[in-house]
This record gives C-alpha cells, structure tokens and sequence, in this order.
C-alpha cells in the first residue's frame, strides 16, 4: 500500500469565480450548460499517464527531480499497479472522466513482446474494474514505438522491416486492448517516424511504408469492429529532425491519397502547431475544414523555445481562439481534449499536478465560455458572412459549381465590364470585437 500521496480526499469543487479557496474549480462546472451540452461534455478532459506518472522530472541535464516512489521499485509490476491506482484517484479528485496512455505508460515491457503483452494485459484488467466503480472512460490508447532503442530508425518507418513487423504486432495487442476497454479513439503519434539526415534517407520507400501501415491499421480496427476513428497527431520535428505527420496539412495528404477521410482524423497538439509555424486555431480550423478534426492535446509551447516544453496552457484569450473554431466544427464527437502536458520539474509537490489541472481546466472552461458567447452572439458569424455574401448569387455560385468554363467566365467580365471593388476586411474592429467577449 502506498502512503497518502496527494494532500486531499476530497475531490477538488466547483466554488464560482470567488472562491477564495487555494484549490478550487472557479469556472469549469461540469453540469453547466454551454450551447446545449454540460460543460463536462463539451471539453471531455482526459488525463494523460505518461506526463502525470510516467516522466519523473529528467531534462537532458538532469536526472528525476520528483522522486516518485514507483520509478523506484524492483518489482515493475507492483509500480504499475501503483500508478494504476494513482490513475484513478487524480481521475477522481479532479472529477475528470477519461484518460489516455501509452502501452508502455502502463506496464513494464518484460523481456520479450509477449511478456509485454501479458503484462499490458494485466494492468488493463485492473483498469476495467476501476472504471466500472469509478464511471471512468478510456479516451484513447496508443503504442510507445520511440523510447526502446529498437525504434531508433523509426517504427513503421525504419529501414528494417523486422521493426516494421514487431511494430504491427504491438500495434495490434495494443488496438485490442484499446478496444477492450471502450477506448474512444486510437492514436498515432509518428514518434520517430521521419529522419536524421537525408543522406542516409530513402523518403519515398519510407512514406510507402507509412501509408501500408496505416493502411493495415484501418483494415484491422474494422475486422476487430473497433467503432472509434485512428487519430494521427501531427508533429513536425522532435525527436527526428523531420517527421513525415509534419502537420494537419501533410496528414490529410496521407489520408486522402489513402481514400480514408472516413476512419482516420487528427489529434491537434497545441505544440506541435506551434512548431510546425502554425497557430493551434489554424490546425483545428483546417482540420475542421478537411472533415478530419477529431480531437486536441491541450498544452502550451513557449514562443521562445524550438522544443516540445509540453507546458499546461492557461492563456485564455488564445484558448479562446481555439474553442472557438472547435464550437465552430460542431465540438468534439469521439475525441477529447487530452492534458498532454506536464508540469516543470521543479514543481516537485504532488498536490502541482492538482494545481496545474485544475489551473488549466478552468481556463479551458473561461476560453469555452468566452467561445459560446461570440457564437450565441451571432456578431462575428454574421461579419463572416456577409464577407462571402455575393458567392450566393446565383452566377457567382455556378463559376464554384463547375457550371463555366474559364472562357465562359471571362466572356462575362468583359460583357459586363467587371471591375471588383476592394472591400476593408475590418481585422482590427473585429479583434475589438472578440476582446469583448473576454
Ligand atoms: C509527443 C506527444 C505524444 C502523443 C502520444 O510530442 O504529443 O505524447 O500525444 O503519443
Ligand atoms: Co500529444
């Protein structure tokens, strides 16, 4: 038995914007109605194992600064059901309902693929009995094809297609596990899935490989009947100086070379956005727009840092961005918002991983707000569409519709003498706008 490890039983409340409380829920009231649903169903939080229990503190110049007692115990067994339990009551006192891990987040990988499997299995176990007492729920599963050594090359990716192979196997135990448990999705992260250098490079046989693994991926989750949608998350570089899954852009490329825009969305990490030189709002507004928006990995990079620092976002005007183009693709059906960040290794208090949950969870629910009022408010939409207005006329719409010829149209702005009018596009009057709902 583990001794007390966070300073509270209690689950963390919701006390309003006032509370005077050092912890306490001041926005996020998961039975509060946003824009027809409980707030707890439009943010669908989940926790994330590796980060929360995993990671104990190391950056490259330095060793585990949270001391857990699980990263130091003989038996990898008895830590893993350690962590299991530790799993369930974060779930429970920040009241949240899902989690998300790593195959290799929850079980010791043994000596041998089947020793892995057996012990993924085990833990698995335990995990069905606490969620059925608990009402908890798997967000999605994923396979760890990075931190062993065997994936240096890559996973799906590596030169070698014995790796390939071993690879398909783990995929394979972890998709059945996934399934097993009601996971909502299954995700892909492209670990190491691109290169180091080119010279020893070669991309076309690599992206080949790419695409057959996912495909085999997809055909597998169907004959298992596995209900929810493959999630690539995109990520342009770190660990590999390149990774092919670059961002929403280069995945629907992959996914619509493939035909599969049906079974394979994207997971959006706020990071990896800014990575790829992209903003979070952009990523989930393309996305939206591609039909593949599926879910999002909540976290902040710093705008001064070219690496993933994977911290808890709590910026709420630039969440609101975001919620703002999720409300706008119609919210989250299967996918989530995963906390797929950590706190900084010297927040080496347990009660931090509380305190950088509920911190972010309640600007998330500042930022969904703030989202729904500009949405009920109509003032922005209506802007937006009076800006496209005249592709409603019917001439206008026929040149969309394929209905003309580029000679055709050209024979009509001639006859008509047609000189566009350039209209103000009012960025600065509608940023106003949007700080009002702030
Ligand atoms: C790494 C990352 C992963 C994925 C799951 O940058 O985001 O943790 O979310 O493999
Ligand atoms: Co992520």
């Amino acid at each position: 038995m583990m001794p007390q490890f966070y300073s509270r039983r209690e689950p963390v409340r919701y006390e309003g914007p006032n509370s005077a409380s050092d912890l306490a829920f001041r926005w996020y009231n998961p039975d509060q109605i946003v824009l027809g649903k409980p707030m707890r169903e439009q943010l669908r939080f989940a926790v994330a194992y590796w980060h929360t229990l995993c990671w104990p503190g190391t950056d490259p110049f330095g060793g585990d600064t949270f001391q857990r007692q699980w990263h130091h115990m003989a038996d990898g067994m008895a830590a893993a059901r350690m962590k299991a339990d530790l799993m369930f009551e974060t779930l429970d006192l920040l009241g949240v309902d899902f989690f998300c891990f790593h195959d290799l987040d929850i079980a010791p990988e043994g000596n041998s693929l089947k020793e892995f499997n057996a012990n993924v299995s085990e833990i698995a176990r335990i995990f069905e009995k606490k969620m059925a007492a608990g009402n908890k729920k798997l967000l999605w599963g994923t396979a760890n094809m990075f931190s062993n050594r065997r994936f240096m090359a890559g996973a799906a990716t590596n030169p070698d297609p014995d790796v390939f192979a071993y690879c398909a196997a783990q995929v394979k135990h972890c998709m059945d596990v996934t399934k097993d448990l009601g996971g909502a999705n299954y995700v892909m992260w492209g670990g190491r899935e691109g290169y180091e250098t080119l010279l020893n490079t070669n991309i076309g046989h690599e992206l080949e490989q790419a695409k057959r693994f996912l495909s085999l991926v997809v055909e597998y989750k169907h004959k298992i009947g596995f209900k929810g949608p493959i999630l690539i998350e995109p990520k342009p570089q770190e660990p590999t100086k390149h990774q092919y899954d670059y961002d929403v852009a280069t995945v629907y490329a992959t996914i619509s070379s493939l035909g599969l825009q049906k079974d394979v969305k994207v997971n959006i990490e706020q990071n990896h956005a800014i990575l790829a030189g992209h903003s979070f709002e952009h990523e989930i507004a393309l996305a939206a727009a591609l039909g593949i928006f599926g879910g999002i990995d909540i976290n902040r990079g710093d705008y001064q840092s070219g690496w993933d620092t994977d911290q808890f976002a709590m910026n709420v005007p630039e969440m609101t961005l975001a919620f703002l183009e999720i409300l706008k693709a119609g919210g989250f059906t299967t996918g989530g918002l995963n906390f797929d960040a950590k706190i900084r290794r010297q927040s080496i208090d347990p009660d931090d991983i509380l305190h950088a949950h509920v911190g972010s969870m309640d600007a998330c629910a500042r930022a969904l707000l703030a989202a729904a009022k500009i949405i009920e408010d109509g003032k922005l939409a209506a802007i937006v569409a009076e800006r496209y207005g005249k592709w409603n006329e019917p001439a206008n719409r026929a040149m969309l519709e394929g209905k003309e010829t580029l000679d055709q149209i050209a024979a009509r702005v001639h006859a008509k003498g047609l000189e566009p009018q350039p209209r103000s596009g009012h960025q600065e009057r509608i940023e106003g706008l949007v700080n009002t709902y702030l």
